[in-house]
C-alpha cells in the first residue's frame, strides 16, 4: 500500500480529492485508492505490482478485456497516421456506419467525448424536435454531470449525500421531472399534469448506477407507449448497456425502440468517445444540417475512432461471444447466490448479462428506494475484503460489477472461491 499511498499524498495536492472522477477515490469504502500501472486481459496491476482480477473493465468500456491486439494494432495504425486533424475522416463515416448497423433505431448519429455528452446534446435535440422544455428521468439513475440531469442521480451523488449538485442553479432543473424507476403510474402522473410540457423521458433501460437494477416486464414498453400517447420521445441512456447485453444492446436485448440513444464506454473501446442517434427526421435537427447547436473539438477523433471501431466490429463479427459471455455471467452470478445462501445471508444479487451487483439488504431491489436500503458499511467491508484478496470490484455498493470475454473460469472461480471465504 505504500507506494499507491505516496501517489495519493502527492495527488491529492493538484487534483480535487486524489482523483479525475470521484468514484475512483475509494471514498466510500474508505481506503486508499490504487493507482494502476498496467492492465492486460481482466487483469490489472497497481503501482506497487500487485495484480488484480478486474470487474471494473474501466466502468464497462473493456468488454474484450484490456489491451485487445487487435484493438491495439488498430490504434498504434491510427498513431502513426497522426494523432487530431479536426477534419471530417473516413473512419468517422464508418464508425457511423457501423453503430447505424448494429442498433436498427439509429438511423443517425453524431460521435462526442463522452457519455454526458452524448446525454447532454440528445436532451437538446429532444426538446429542439418537440418545442418542448421538460424532461423526465428517474430517481436514481444517472446520466452524466450536466447541469439539467444532476437530480437525483444514481452513481457517485448517491454517496455524496445531496440529492441535487451545488453550482446547478435552480432554473438548470426546474424542467428536469423525476419518476420512480419500474413505476409507470408515476411517469404517467407527470404526462396527466403537463404532458403537452414534455419533451422527452430519458432512462437507462438497465440501471447500473444505483447498483444493477433490471426494468420489470412491461415498464419499458410501458415508456413507449406513453411517449406515443403524449408526442414526446423516448430516450434509452445506453452508455453502459450499449453493444453489453447484445450487438443493439439493450433496445435489441428486450426489443422496445427508443427515439434517440446515447452512448459512451464500448462504443470508444477504452478510448474518449461517446455518441447520440435515432431516427433520421430528429437527427437531421443537428447543426450544421438543422437548428440544435452541438460541436467538439476531439469528436470523432481518429485514434479514438481506431479503438471503438476495431472493438466493435469484433463485437459485430464474432455475436457467437455475447452468448459464450453472458451464459458465462448467469453461472458466476448464480455462484455468488449460492454461495450467500450458504452463509445464510439474505443479500440481494441482481444480474443480467454480464451486468451485476450484490446489494448488502435482504430486501428485493428493483427502485432508488430499495436499494438505499443497501448497508453501505457491509459493502465496505466485503469490498476492502475482496481489493486484499487481489479481487478489483467497484468501490463503492451503488455501481456495477463489469464481466468481460477475458475472465477465465479459473478466475472467476477463484472470485467465487474469496467470496465464500468472506461470507463464511
Ligand atoms: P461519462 O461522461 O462518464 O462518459 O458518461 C456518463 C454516464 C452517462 N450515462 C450512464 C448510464 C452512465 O453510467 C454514465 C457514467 N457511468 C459512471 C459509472 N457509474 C462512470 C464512472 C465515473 O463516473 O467515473
Amino acid at each position: 500500500m505504500e507506494k499507491n499511498r505516496l501517489l495519493y499524498e502527492e495527488a491529492v495536492k493538484y487534483i480535487p480529492g486524489g482523483v479525475n472522477s470521484p468514484v475512483r477515490a475509494f471514498g466510500s469504502i474508505g481506503s486508499c485508492p490504487r493507482f494502476i500501472a498496467r492492465a492486460d486481459g481482466s487483469r490489472l496491476w497497481d503501482e506497487e505490482g500487485k495484480e488484480y482480477v478486474d470487474f471494473i473493465g474501466s466502468w464497462g468500456p473493456m468488454i474484450l478485456g484490456h489491451n485487445h491486439p487487435e484493438v491495439r494494432e488498430q490504434v498504434t495504425e491510427a498513431v502513426e497516421r497522426g494523432l487530431s486533424f479536426g477534419a471530417a475522416t473516413a473512419a468517422e463515416v464508418e464508425m457511423a456506419k457501423l453503430v447505424c448497423d448494429m442498433v436498427p433505431s439509429v438511423e443517425m448519429v453524431r460521435m462526442v467525448n463522452s457519455g454526458t455528452e452524448a446525454v447532454m446534446s440528445a436532451i437538446r435535440v429532444a426538446r429542439g424536435y418537440t418545442g418542448r422544455d421538460k424532461i423526465i428521468k428517474f430517481t436514481g439513475c444517472y446520466h452524466g454531470h450536466s447541469d439539467g440531469l444532476l437530480v437525483k442521480a444514481g452513481s457517485g451523488v448517491m454517496m455524496a449525500g445531496v440529492p441535487d449538485s451545488l453550482g446547478v442553479p435552480a432554473g438548470c432543473t426546474g424542467d428536469t421531472l423525476s419518476a420512480r424507476y419500474n413505476d409507470l403510474e408515476s411517469v404517467r402522473e407527470h404526462f396527466v399534469r403537463c404532458g403537452e410540457e414534455i419533451a422527452a423521458v430519458i432512462v437507462e433501460p438497465v440501471a447500473a448506477n444505483m447498483g444493477v437494477v433490471l426494468p420489470r416486464e412491461g415498464f419499458l414498453e410501458g415508456l413507449r407507449e406513453i411517449c406515443d400517447q403524449y408526442g414526446a420521445l423516448l430516450i434509452f441512456d445506453e452508455v453502459i448497456t450499449g453493444f453489453r447485453l447484445c450487438p443493439a444492446g439493450a433496445q435489441g436485448f428486450f426489443g422496445v425502440y427508443p427515439d434517440l440513444t446515447t452512448f459512451g464506454k464500448i462504443i470508444g473501446g477504452g478510448m474518449p468517445v461517446g455518441a447520440y442517434g435515432g431516427k433520421r427526421e430528429i437527427m437531421e435537427l443537428v447543426a450544421p444540417l438543422g437548428g440544435v447547436y452541438q460541436a467538439g473539438t476531439l469528436s470523432g477523433n481518429p485514434v479514438a475512432m481506431a479503438a471503438g471501431l476495431s472493438q466493435l466490429s469484433i463485437l459485430r463479427d464474432f455475436p457467437e461471444s455475447y452468448q459464450k459471455l453472458n451464459d458465462t455471467a448467469d453461472d458466476f452470478f448464480e455462484g455468488i447466490r449460492q454461495r450467500i445462501a450458504s452463509a445464510g445471508l439474505s443479500y440481494q444479487v441482481n444480474h443480467i448479462g454480464s451486468l451485476g451487483c450484490i446489494f448488502f439488504t435482504d430486501q428485493e431491489v428493483s427502485d432508488y428506494e430499495s436499494a438505499k436500503t443497501s448497508d453501505t458499511g457491509k459493502y465496505a467491508d466485503y469490498c476492502n475484503y475482496m481489493l486484499e484478496h487481489g479481487i478489483y470490484l467497484a468501490p463503492a455498493q451503488f455501481e456495477a460489477m463489469f464481466l468481460s470475454m477475458a475472465h477465465t473460469e479459473l478466475q472467476l472461480m477463484e472470485t467465487l472461491r474469496v467470496m465464500e471465504a468472506y461470507f463464511v
